[in-house]
């Protein structure tokens, strides 16, 4: 069995080198989907996994925009279509200095499977840019992304590839682009997730990836007959994940104590409310401020350059971006008590620290399962759009809330070990076999 992993992911080692990030995201599906695939010839006939691996097109172009100074300035633009067995791909736009194409296809192959578990028609995709929003006025933004949406267009549609947010993109933006989309298809369809309210988007949408997130932990805590009331929560990030976050757990009767930003994070042992939330809110989405400012205006501690793993917590919920929670910081987590877990942003626990949880029964939720409220309210987002419709808040809170208790009974359904769930294991079976019933059912496509 052991060998079979090993030539197959040998061969993805040489088809994709120099590509760590998505090597360290087949590398952890492949240790569970393999030994499963061994048992169903059928798929391994079928050569299943090294489709799945390869995307279906990716496409690459030049973004040529002009700055405030009247500079010509040029990024690259990407959108990884990885998988569409089960639907129209989908998935964020990220624009952020470090985005390449490993970085896009390691998000684009946990999408294939995070949609898969929502168990909505929706494939998965990813894309975005090497721009940096960062220090940019709102009309470079707006020349930027008219000018990625230019090219980006010919290849999208509300039937072919919805984008939406992730770093970097957040409502700003996706405005923009779907106002340029219009523009050059002449059509207003939901070719785009995350609009605004007023031209088509999803109440519940901005709030969804932290709020799924903790709907997820509530029912990992129900599993032990615990619930969040009390609980210490160490959040990191400071962005769209990390603020819906922080206001659901507060909700809940849970305590969050950090916030961060890569500059540093701020611990405030008294707990951020939802007064203390707005203000990081407004530092964040309007100001576009340091997370900083928080430790001077509530007179906390400032940590710069450093992470929230240090501060003792009982749960700790890393909302930024992959591989910020190393094996150190896991073992100080262990060392401090935390119990539990789970990942708002993408792939952020690197391999040594899953592996540091796991061996030690911390409940360890991944992303795939535990942040997939996002994608799948986007989803809820294109049927109203498709429908013509708009539902209430209420509606599309307890539709997430409702598929989010479905992923964690798939994640129990497969992962379930004698005397706890592995999530991991759970997460990537329960995602793959749609998707893989789906690629067989459709022909060697
Ligand atoms: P935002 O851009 O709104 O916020 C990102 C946050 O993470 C900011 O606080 C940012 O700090 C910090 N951050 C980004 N890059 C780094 C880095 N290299 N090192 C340290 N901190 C960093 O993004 P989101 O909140 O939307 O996304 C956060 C994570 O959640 C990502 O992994 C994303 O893929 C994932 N996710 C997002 C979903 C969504 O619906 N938006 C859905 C599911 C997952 P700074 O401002 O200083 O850069
Ligand atoms: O990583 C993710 O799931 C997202 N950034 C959300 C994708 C989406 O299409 O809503």
């Amino acid at each position: 069995m052991q060998t079979a992993v090993k030539a197959i992911i040998e061969d993805v080692y040489a088809r994709n080198p120099h590509e760590p990030e998505f090597l360290q995201a087949v590398q952890e599906v492949a240790e569970i989907i393999i030994p499963y695939m061994n048992e169903h010839p059928e798929y391994l006939k079928a050569n299943l996994f090294e489709r799945l691996v390869e995307p279906e097109r990716m496409i690459v172009f030049r973004v040529p925009w002009v700055d405030d100074a009247g500079n010509f300035r040029i990024n690259r633009g990407y959108r990884v279509q990885m998988n569409s067995a089960i639907g129209p791909y989908k998935g964020g736009l990220r624009f952020h200095p470090s985005v390449n194409p490993s970085i896009l296809k390691f998000l684009a192959f946990e999408q294939v499977l995070k949609n898969s578990l929502t168990m909505l028609p929706m494939g998965g995709g990813k894309g975005g840019s090497d721009f940096d929003p960062k220090g940019k006025s709102d009309q470079e933004v707006m020349r930027f992304c008219q000018s990625f949406m230019t090219e980006l267009h010919r290849h999208i549609g509300a039937e072919t590839d919805v984008p939406a947010g992730d770093i970097g993109v957040g409502s700003r933006e996706v405005g923009f682009l779907f106002g340029q989309y219009k523009r050059l298809a002449n059509e207003f369809s939901g070719v785009i997730t995350g609009k605004g309210f007023a031209y088509g988007g999803s109440l519940i949408r901005p709030e969804a990836t932290g709020y799924g997130l903790l709907f997820f932990v509530e029912e990992m805590l129900k599993e032990k007959g615990d619930s969040l009331m009390g609980k210490v929560i160490t959040v990191s990030g400071s962005g769209n994940v990390a603020q819906h976050a922080i206001e659901k757990a507060i909700q809940m009767g849970g305590k969050p104590v950090t916030a961060s930003d890569s500059s540093g994070m701020i611990y405030d042992p008294n707990g951020i409310d939802l007064e203390k939330l707005a203000y990081i809110k407004e530092l964040k989405n309007t100001r576009r401020g340091r997370i900083s400012e928080y430790a001077e205006k509530y007179q906390v501690e400032y940590h710069p350059g450093k992470k929230p793993w240090h501060i003792p917590c009982d749960i700790a919920l890393p909302c930024a971006t992959q591989n910020e929670l190393d094996e150190e910081d896991a073992r100080v987590l262990i060392e401090n008590g935390c119990m539990l877990v789970a990942e708002g942003a993408n792939m952020p626990t690197t391999p040594e620290a899953v592996r540091r949880f796991q061996n030690l029964h911390i409940t360890y939720a991944p992303g795939k399962a535990s942040n997939a409220g996002g994608v799948a309210t986007s989803g809820l987002e294109m049927t109203q759009n498709a429908l013509h419709a708009s539902w209430t808040a209420e509606k599309v809170e307890s539709e997430l809330k409702q598929i989010m208790q479905s992923i964690h009974s798939q994640c129990k359904q497969y992962g379930q070990n004698y005397n706890y769930i592995d999530y991991v294991k759970g997460a990537n079976l329960a995602g793959f076999i749609r998707v893989a019933e789906a690629m067989l059912a459709e022909g060697h496509v």
